[in-house]
């Protein structure tokens, strides 16, 4: 994210709750580890900090045009990613509860730590930056992955000697682009030590914790290409939906055949939310052309053949003129069987939903309201008349 800020790339940050979100299906789709940070933009999926702060890097932060200052910054990013970030995990992991505490290991990691520190504040005796005269991803790399020693370890005492290293940190976590992700930083005041009841509570949360996500991710880790077992000849994928007198074969003719006020009527008398749902799913903007957008649309509707007995949904394409560029917006409004997102409850049918950012509409009002946008207008929620559209029924 400082990166990005750097180089004016529009990163955002989707909703997401660690252990739950990179543990989905569709994460698990797109990013097979379950690991973050992860990202996505136009097709590109990228794993691995490192990986993903170069991507959203412009020249200067990767060292300009020099090549001896590109492979300085590669040197730093390589040096933090194998020398620093091991240790700095093995020192101030058992003091947030993460791991067990090892005497020998803490006190191996300290020491490597000081070697690699006495390196580091040689090479900052003369500079302010490591690379050149301004923040590279060098520092971005580093300083970051620094934050936790500062934070937590790094007391007064064992800075001392490393005058010119502290002094770069804070340079470097005062930047205002630091200072903007990173927030105020703390420097250490007492060394932390192993937080063993803080530990005992997280292994007792993992010990308890149900363990078929951890096998769904394991398998798809390791044997992405295992053959798919032979499937059941009939598998209720909505066992947990109770009986209900919407009936959505009804409400497809309804609003096929009706009048908008019989349909709209019909919807707000039948529809019933203790066995049905409403979703808004968007898929982020894209640089691409209509033809592409268009048969992208057909196809994830023909995909979606199995389960339209369970779904009716409208998709709206929107275009954003960026010079002669398109933008391209696919957004949909779906009801579906289920209180839950339905793509989820069938492997074939999450190929495509896993690209949408997925809302649950609920309440009547704002279900009423979204529905004659999309199904009656051609509208998106913020109004605005789609290019073409599409209903799947
Ligand atoms: N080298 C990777 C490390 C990624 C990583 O280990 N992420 C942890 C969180 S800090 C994770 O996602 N763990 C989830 C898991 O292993 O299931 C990077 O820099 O991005």
């Amino acid at each position: 994210m400082i990166a990005a800020a750097y180089s004016g790339s529009n990163v955002t940050v989707p909703d997401f709750e660690y252990g739950k979100t990179n543990t989905s299906p569709c994460f698990l789709k797109k990013f097979p580890l379950g690991k973050v940070p992860a990202f996505e933009s136009n097709g590109v999926f990228l794993n691995e900090s490192d990986a993903i702060s170069q991507y959203v890097s412009n020249d200067a932060l990767l060292g300009g045009t020099d090549a001896a200052s590109r492979a300085a910054v590669q040197e730093y990013m390589s040096f933090t990613e194998s020398e620093i970030v091991p240790s700095a995990c093995t020192w101030v992991f058992p003091t947030l509860g993460f791991t067990q505490y090892n005497k020998q290991e803490t006190e191996n990691a300290m020491n490597h730590l000081r070697n690699c520190f006495a390196k580091l504040n040689n090479d900052l005796l003369t500079k302010t930056f490591l690379v050149g005269e301004r923040v590279t991803l060098a520092d971005i790399t580093l300083a970051t992955a620094l934050v936790m020693l500062y934070v937590q370890v790094l007391d007064d005492k064992f800075r001392a000697s490393f005058g010119n290293l502290n002094r770069w940190f804070l340079t470097c976590i005062n930047q205002p682009n630091f200072k903007k992700v990173l927030g105020d930083i703390k420097l250490c005041e007492t060394m932390a030590v192993f937080d063993k009841k803080r530990y005992a509570e997280l292994q007792k949360k993992t010990d308890t914790k149900p363990k078929k996500q951890e096998k769904a991710k394991e398998q798809t880790a390791k044997e992405p290409k295992a053959p798919e077992p032979p499937k059941e000849a009939k598998v209720d994928y909505f066992a947990d939906v109770p009986k209900s007198d919407f009936v959505l074969l009804e409400w497809k003719e309804m609003y096929g055949k009706g009048t908008v006020e019989e349909s709209q009527k019909h919807f707000a008398e039948k529809f019933d939310d203790k066995a049905w749902s409403v979703w808004h799913g968007v898929k982020p903007e894209e640089k691409t052309t209509c033809s592409r957008i268009g048969s992208y649309l057909q196809g994830t509707l023909e995909r979606l053949g199995s389960v339209r007995k369970f779904m009716h949904a409208m998709f709206l394409i929107h275009e954003r003129k960026e010079g002669d560029c398109g933008h391209f917006t696919l957004s949909t409004v779906i009801i579906c069987k289920g209180t839950s997102l339905i793509f989820d409850r069938n492997d074939d049918w999450s190929t495509d939903s896993c690209y949408f950012d997925w809302k649950k509409v609920e309440t009547k009002e704002a279900r009423q309201e979204l529905l004659n946008q999309y199904f009656y207008q051609g509208v998106n929620k913020e109004g605005v008349e789609a290019i073409t559209f599409e209903n799947f029924t």
